[in-house]
């Protein structure tokens, strides 16, 4: 039968369940990749299981968003790291290397395998015809050692591109294009392949950025075929031989089909405070700006940097503007410094950043309060940028280096200038000397840590009853950052007790200590929330550490995947309101009492709650394999592995 590109690659990894869309599948990874924010925790995981030396093709560990290094704490994760790895066969990118994504691109992505990466972004490598998706930390542990990866069959999209993209419109524009026709909800279970014969005319750090962003639409991934323009892209990476062909089979079937005339885009930005809150940029013309930041796993490849170069040459940056800029990887940077690329930026004035995320987690670089920053990056969550009121706007470097000369939301055709046609180098810098590649016979290697680094907590067995205080309740689209915020927080991610003191901090600071003492009075809690809970990141603490303040389940209207599936991992349940109406109905500091809640979920019926100050009684379902259901009943995946 004929297959899309996205059954080709499933269907060759398949090693539990049926592929039959809404159904959970099991499947080998082929490659893993953690950063450091999220990589401390997945380790000691790792080693929590009993687990020793990884089981895949390759698995890399990088260093990327917490190198700022206030304080002992991220050095000595970083160290726990550099340790961890060399024992477990593991290749170490040492911090300055770049930004995880950008490089795992440049150095070990292959068409045709499948990565799972615990960072949202992850499906950046679909750009070069990977399965690659986003996960937390526990389940990029297990899939390290060798356990298979959990997903639904998904349903998927054919977007079939036509055309070329204009002068000064380029892949950030295709993206948010999407974002506008998909939004950030409503696409769970759903995987994106790109097609068509607009896709020759983009090249792979191209269809990366577009792959890159997916996360924003909470798709599972999407997928670009493997083309003369992916082996070229290889080759120029001294990788010739990792390409393989990859396309659709003539006929196969799709979902839904979306076809998109890149000819017809325009620049575009996504404004405060949701990349799916896509305009024009004409509609926002003349808005004037404080802060301009390029760079991140998005929009921080050779071209893109190149682009700014050439548009910043020679002039300099406006005087009401601060201009940051953070290559994605350590290649870029060289490139750009043999190119004179960045001699043009410095005499421009702009702030070099370290290879990192740096400005994108929030960890640096925070606006002035109120401020407009303009970004290449893919979030605009507010708050995330480190300042409350601060506007974010995502936008192309072309859009982000025009705000820079006029301090002002522009259309960059309206420079004046001509368009820097930037060509994909014949052969990029290759210097692999910032990874640190396994030797044999390193099980000996001791690994350090520091104070900071804890054990990973764990939590019991669901209780037969729930008796739940409603801790909080909250309304739409509540994101990560919301719940686990990360920028100046970031060092305590090897520290749960003290990281879980900020559990929804910018929304309700009172939140952790009246969930930690209800605990410690023997209560249990209950999160309740409208729709699409847990946008955003992969981080597992956003699961974590609200299990540690006693957290039993979340009610909400509808979940994001990894959040849902990184609930299930803590033993949490997330439970769906059945009729969404009923969420009016229930109040901040009720109680909800479900008497055989254990019970129910063991024989997979719906659960009946009950309001304790209104007696009125409303129905929840949940969306669990029966995998799923024993995980959560054994209070988390860690509980469940161990025990089998
Ligand atoms: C993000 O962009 O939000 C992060 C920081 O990269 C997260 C991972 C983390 O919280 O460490 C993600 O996207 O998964
Ligand atoms: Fe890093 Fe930002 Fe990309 Fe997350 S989105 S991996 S913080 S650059």
């Amino acid at each position: 039968m004929a297959q899309n590109i996205v059954e080709k690659v499933l269907q060759a990894h398949l090693k539990e369940g049926e592929y039959v869309v809404g159904r959970e599948i099991g499947i080998r990874m082929d490659q893993t990749l953690t950063q450091d924010a999220t990589g401390t925790m997945a380790y000691l995981q790792f080693e929590a299981l009993g687990l020793s030396g990884v089981k895949t093709d390759i698995s890399v560990s990088y260093v990327d968003h917490n190198t700022v290094q206030v304080g002992f704490e991220n050095a000595d994760d970083h160290r726990y790291l550099q340790t961890v790895a060399a024992k477990n066969g593991i290749v170490y990118s040492r911090a300055g290397n770049g930004i995880c994504h950008q490089v795992h691109l440049e150095r070990f992505g292959k068409p045709g395998t499948t990565l799972v990466g615990s960072d949202s972004h992850t499906p950046t490598g679909g750009g070069i015809g990977q399965i690659a998706i986003g996960a937390g930390g526990l389940d990029v542990a297990v899939a390290m050692g060798g356990g298979l990866f959990y997903l639904t069959a998904p349903k998927v999209y054919l977007v079939k591109l036509k055309g070329k993209l204009q002068e000064w419109v380029s892949a950030k524009d295709v993206v948010l294009k999407m974002l506008e026709l998909l939004t950030t909800k409503g696409n769970v279970g759903v995987i994106l392949e790109y097609g068509g014969p607009g896709v020759k005319n983009l090249t792979v750090p191209e269809r990366a950025t577009i792959t890159n962003m997916g996360a924003e639409m909470g798709v599972t991934t999407s997928i670009f075929p493997s083309d003369k323009v992916t082996q070229k892209f290889l080759a120029a990476q001294g990788r010739g031989n990792d390409w393989v062909e990859l396309k659709a089979d003539a006929g196969a079937k799709y979902d839904r089909v979306i076809e998109l005339d890149l000819s017809t885009l325009e620049p575009m930005v996504a404004a405060p405070h949701s990349p799916g809150n896509v305009k024009k940029v004409s509609e926002v013309e003349g808005l004037k700006v404080n802060q301009v930041c390029i760079g991140s796993c998005t929009n921080s490849s050779y071209k893109d940097m190149m682009t700014v170069s050439e548009i910043l040459k020679g002039k300099t940056v406006n005087p009401e503007v601060s201009l940051g800029i953070a290559t994605g990887s350590r290649q870029v940077t060289q490139m750009l410094v043999k190119k004179g690329a960045f001699y043009n930026l410095v005499s421009a004035g702009a702030r070099i950043m370290e290879s990192a995320c740096g400005f994108c987690i929030g960890n640096s670089y925070s606006p002035n309060s109120a401020g407009v920053s303009v970004r290449t990056s893919n979030r605009n969550f507010e708050a995330r940028s480190g300042t409350k009121d601060a506007q974010v706007y995502l936008a192309s470097p072309e859009v982000a280096a025009a705000a820079v000369l006029t301090g002002k939301l522009t259309d960059p055709r309206k420079l004046g200038m001509p368009y820097p046609k930037v060509r994909e180098p014949k052969e990029f810098i290759i210097d692999d000397s910032m990874f640190i590649f396994p030797k044999a016979g390193s099980d000996s290697v001791e690994v350090m840590r520091g104070p900071n680094i804890g054990e990973p907590p764990k939590n019991t067995r669901t209780a037969p009853e729930l008796k739940a205080s409603v801790m909080i309740k909250v309304g739409d689209k509540i994101t990560t950052d919301h719940i686990m915020p990360a920028g100046a927080r970031l060092k305590y991610r090897s520290n749960v007790p003290k990281y879980a003191e900020f559990v929804f901090e910018v929304v309700d600071p009172s939140f952790s200590k009246r969930a930690l003492e209800h605990k410690k009075n023997g209560g249990q809690s209950i999160i309740v929330a409208g729709e699409s809970y847990g946008q955003g990141s992969s981080r597992e603490h956003a699961a974590m550490c609200p299990m540690y303040l006693g957290i039993k389940a979340v009610l909400a209207k509808s979940f994001e995947r990894i959040h849902s599936a990184n609930l299930v991992n803590f033993g949490i349940v997330p439970l769906v309101f059945s009729n969404a109406a009923d969420y009016e109905a229930i109040q901040q500091d009720d109680t909800l009492v479900c008497h055989d809640f254990a019970e129910a979920i063991k024989a997979g019926r719906p659960v009946l709650l009950k309001s304790e100050k209104t007696g009125r009684q409303f129905e929840c379902k949940y969306e669990l394999s029966q995998r799923q259901r024993d995980i959560v009943l054994a209070g988390g995946l860690l509980n469940y592995t161990i025990s089998k």
